[in-house]
């Protein structure tokens, strides 16, 4: 398999998290790429020019992260990552919501100055204030606390792979907001999870 990657998309992050969490990591080719670059194969592999992209060992092209990820639990690799019920599946909507919005001014800011306190911006900063406080009382509802480790959730999902994957991407590109507050439970399952390859190997970098 090849993936169309990059260090900083929270997209991405959720794709490669799933990867590792399956033991699939190994037998992935991950490709960098800047997705602004419009590079020949990267743009034949999806027009839509946006990372993540996997192209399967039968040369299918896979685009969206939610579709690469439902691809991946239909190998039948395990943990199946979209296991959980409506419960996680709620949970970690939330918390793609929120890294959604914060794309969406990363990429705002690119075309309109000023975009973080339009129309737009201030929404989707709305968005990632309310969502995190909505994912922390969701998130403390589909963990499943085990004696003596009341963070641990497993096995380690979508609900935390989002949940984690949100936070560390706000507090990476906008490292002034205190989101941390708004989200203790998740912020103290991401600490005691710090250590565990899939968290640790693809925190954001760039
Ligand atoms: N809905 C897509 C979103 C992917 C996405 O927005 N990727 C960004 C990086 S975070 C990208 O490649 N942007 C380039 C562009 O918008 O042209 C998914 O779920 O995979």
């Amino acid at each position: 398999m090849k993936l169309f990657a990059n260090p900083t998309s929270p997209f991405v992050r959720i794709v490669r998290m799933a990867l590792i969490e399956k033991g699939l990591n190994e037998s992935v080719d991950t490709a960098f790429v800047d997705a602004w670059a419009d590079d020949p194969a990267f743009l034949d592999a999806n027009p839509a020019g946006r990372v993540p992209t996997l192209v399967t060992d039968d040369g299918v092209r896979l685009t969206e992260a939610l579709l690469i990820l439902s691809h991946l639990d239909a190998t039948g690799s395990t943990p199946a990552v979209l296991a959980g019920g409506p419960a996680a599946l709620s949970a970690a909507g939330i918390a793609i919501g929120v890294f959604d919005a914060a794309v969406a001014v990363i990429i705002g800011r690119k075309s309109a100055p000023g975009f973080d306190t339009g129309l737009v911006g201030t929404k989707r900063f709305r968005t990632m204030r309310e969502g995190l406080r909505r994912l922390d009382a969701a998130f403390a509802q589909v963990r499943k606390p085990v004696v003596g480790e009341p963070f641990v959730q497993e096995p380690f999902g979508l609900p935390a792979i989002a949940a984690v994957t949100a936070l560390d991407y706000l507090v990476f590109r906008f490292p002034d907001h205190d989101w941390r507050s708004l989200c203790p439970t998740v912020a103290a399952f991401r600490d005691a999870q710090a250590d565990r390859p899939s968290v640790r190997d693809t925190v954001p970098r760039g």
